[in-house]
């Protein structure tokens, strides 16, 4: 049986989200718990789990997933002012959603890379 996540049920719109972006490869939707004025995810719409299940048949869908976030960024009209994309990997890394996904944050100063 496929894997399943959450995000596929977005990408296949079986559950509700707000989606500013979707084609053949990669969906674009705002983030649940946004921590930033634009917070976007974009996900591969096929099941990667994260960034260290990448492999070389995934290297179009990474490429149009980088595109299709700085495209979302200057959308949402941050793309002079700035932002930071993000990918979490694991639980040292803070994944929570297996499901390898790019954050697009941005809105205001985001600081420090790291706290501390
Ligand atoms: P990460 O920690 O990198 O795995 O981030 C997962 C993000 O996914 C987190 O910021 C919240 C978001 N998220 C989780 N479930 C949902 C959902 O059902 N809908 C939306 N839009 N976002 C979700």
């Amino acid at each position: 049986m496929a894997v399943d996540t959450i995000f596929s049920k977005i990408v296949r719109g079986e559950i509700p989200a707000d989606i500013v972006y979707q084609d053949d490869l990669v969906t674009a939707f705002r983030d649940i718990n946004a921590q930033a004025p634009t917070h976007i995810l974009v996900v591969p719409n096929h099941v990667v789990p994260g960034a260290d299940d990448v492999t070389e048949r995934d290297e179009a869908v990474l490429g149009r997933l980088f595109r299709v976030a700085t495209a979302v960024a200057r959308a949402e009209g941050i793309g002079q002012s700035g932002y930071r994309l993000i990918v979490n990997c694991g639980a040292d890394g803070g994944q929570e959603v297996p499901h390898l996904h790019m954050h697009v944050l941005g809105g205001r100063p985001l600081g420090r890379m790291l706290p501390g």
